[in-house]
């Protein structure tokens, strides 16, 4: 398959093509390093070095054998964007081309305000080079479990059957995010149902959960071919987090009561998924959600689990709860589906002790590397 993965320099975006590629499809990267240039901007950086895109496809063609095309280009620039479409006819695209950080979003009115721009007008451009180059095309987006909030009713796969006065009709599930960040995802939604709706597009939004991981089948142990791990407050997922302060000696920045539940996913999982969803792809004028995590955890189940693994190696690992910057509902009611995933295959990679002291084994690599000052949350969603 010709599949062209927009974002492909980032923490998702990277381990994706290179398993598109192993598996012998035809991937065409695109970048414009913008996660890189918020990190740098913020002091954010990640663990480790990771070299840039042109020199990370050059060493998996060394190493792999396969080719990885990279076009370093901003999808929020149409003409970019079309011409790259136009010229290499995809039959999948997977959008990731999105600020992916939640309190960068709500760090002041620039950021909020790039955030907004760069995902509505890279998922906009995106469909609009679709419509015009590759109608046909099937489009795989990821957007966030976050859309749908933490309501007090079970969580569906993207739709509602509602009933009113006596009559029913089929609905988007409500949402209601709890970041600018992970509202831009619910607009996504919103668009790319219209030109579902209207022009026939075919879809896929995938509404994944934190994603924990550093490893993939085609990193084999190579640093250089990782993708970039984050533990800042910024770009850091909270289990990717956890396990660095474990080793730094910080006590797990548990927010508030800890009570938050999300569905988690390992990135190998992420992987899988994507490419079920590129092999089994919708028909024009269909929009599939797909709930995509495989195990729903609290924030202090997460501690515990990450103080059992450190405790396995002889790391003593304290738990702190600290003021929550957030604004979000710290002892709720979450239940969520994700069974369709399931049926097509998905064989998870669940969060077993082993494979956390893996990760952690790797982060003690590069201990000497942590900034304790990327830690702490820097950004508080009341300003
Ligand atoms: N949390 C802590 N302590 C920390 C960090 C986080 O208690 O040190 C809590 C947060 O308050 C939240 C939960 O852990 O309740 C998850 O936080 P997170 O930072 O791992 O995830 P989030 O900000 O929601 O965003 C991440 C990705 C985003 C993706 C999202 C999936 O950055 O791109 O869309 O996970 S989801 O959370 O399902 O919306």
């Amino acid at each position: 398959m010709r599949i062209l993965i927009l974002g492909g320099d980032g923490y998702l975006g990277w381990p994706t093509a290179m398993s598109f590629a192993a598996q012998g499809h035809d991937v065409c990267v695109v970048d414009n390093y913008l996660r890189r240039n918020i990190a740098r901007e913020t002091s954010s950086e990640a663990l480790f070095d990771n070299p840039n895109l042109v020199d990370r496809a050059a060493l998996f063609e060394a190493t792999h054998g396969k080719r990885i095309r990279v076009e370093i280009a901003d999808c929020n620039d149409y003409r970019s964007l079309e011409r790259i479409v136009r010229d290499t006819g995809p039959e999948a695209v997977v959008h990731y081309a999105e600020q992916p950080s939640a309190p960068y979003s709500m760090r002041g009115f620039d950021e909020a305000r790039r955030t907004l721009d760069n995902n509505l007008g890279a998922t906009f451009n995106t469909v609009w080079a679709l419509l015009q180059h590759a109608p046909e095309c099937h489009l795989i987006k990821l957007g966030t479990m976050g859309e749908y909030g933490t309501p007090n009713i079970d969580i569906e796969e993207g739709w509602l059957d509602v009933e009113h006065n006596g009559r029913r009709q089929k609905f988007l599930y409500p949402r209601q995010a709890g970041s600018l960040y992970h509202t831009t995802k619910v607009l996504d939604t919103d668009l790319l149902w219209f030109y579902v709706r209207t022009h026939g597009l075919r879809v896929t939004d995938l509404m994944q959960g934190p994603v924990y991981g550093i490893d993939t089948a085609e990193t084999r142990g190579d640093q250089r071919l990782m993708p970039n791990f984050h533990y800042d407050d910024i770009f850091g997922t909270v289990v990717n987090r956890f396990l660095v302060q474990a080793v730094a000696g910080i006590p797990l920045t548990v927010y508030g009561k800890g009570g938050q539940t999300r569905g988690y996913l390992n990135l190998k999982d992420t992987l899988q998924c994507v490419a079920l969803a590129a092999a089994h792809p919708v028909k024009r004028g269909e929009l599939r959600i797909l709930n995509q995590f495989t195990e729903q955890f609290t924030v202090n189940q997460l501690a515990a689990r990450v103080q059992a693994a450190g405790a396995r190696i002889g790391i003593d690992v304290a738990v702190k709860n600290i003021e929550n910057p957030r604004k979000e509902a710290e002892d709720h009611y979450y239940n969520a589906k994700h069974q369709a995933l399931l049926d097509l295959g998905l064989e998870p990679h669940l969060m077993t002790e082993e494979v956390l002291v893996e990760m952690m084994q790797h982060v003690i690599r590069h201990k000497a590397a942590i900034d304790p000052r990327k830690v702490l949350p820097r950004v508080r969603w009341n300003g």
